[in-house]
């Protein structure tokens, strides 16, 4: 039962001993606030260096370097949609954002990896919609990926925290 690779953890994403962590990044890869500002932070200088060398990212896709300083090998950047509302197409961008993700994990032969709540801080992501796309869509694609060991959603505070558990709570009563 591929669920039991998922976790849910309060904590920070840059002290995760996992092979790669996702950063909920923006359209420049050149960082920013929150996740992002923390993940170059811990992750050193040389992390921006690359990214500058990536030149971007659309909304919905996923690009992968080293994780130099970090405790993690991999950091998998994404960019999660901002939230407009809900009508213009932001499930679907969030959805991708997972997919992209770990179709990276899998071409690298990873097999923990760690994700932030991705576009529910400066994006306003509705976190309760949010952790419930992020559940289901790395659910599905575990089912298909037996390689990944682990999944860990890492929330920064109490509220992402509960969102999530009960996003996960909600799914293992629909399958
Ligand atoms: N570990 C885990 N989660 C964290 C950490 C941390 N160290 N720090 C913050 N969070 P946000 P977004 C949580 O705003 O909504 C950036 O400026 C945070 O509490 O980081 O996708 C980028 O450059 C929230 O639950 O990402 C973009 O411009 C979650 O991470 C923009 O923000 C996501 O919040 C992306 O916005």
């Amino acid at each position: 039962m591929e669920i039991h690779k998922i976790s849910v953890i309060q904590g920070d994403i840059t002290k995760q001993h996992v092979d790669a962590i996702v950063n909920a990044a923006n359209n420049t890869l050149l960082g920013g606030g929150g996740v992002d500002g923390a993940i170059h932070r811990a992750a050193g200088p040389r992390l921006l260096e690359e990214c500058k060398l990536i030149g971007g990212c659309k909304t919905g896709d996923a690009v992968i370097t080293l994780g130099y300083r970090l405790p993690a090998n991999w950091v998998i950047h994404t960019v999660g949609p901002v939230w407009r509302g809900g009508t213009h197409g932001e499930a679907g961008l969030l959805a991708n954002c997972y997919k992209n993700s770990l179709r990276l994990v899998v071409k690298h032969n990873i097999h923990t990896v760690a994700f932030p709540s991705i576009s529910t801080g400066a994006y306003n992501y509705p976190v309760n919609d949010a952790s419930y796309i992020a559940v289901k869509t790395v659910a599905a694609f575990l089912k298909t990926n037996p390689s990944i060991q682990e999944i860990r959603f890492v929330c920064f505070n109490n509220a992402t925290y509960s969102a999530y558990m009960h996003a996960l709570n909600k799914y293992r009563q629909e399958i």
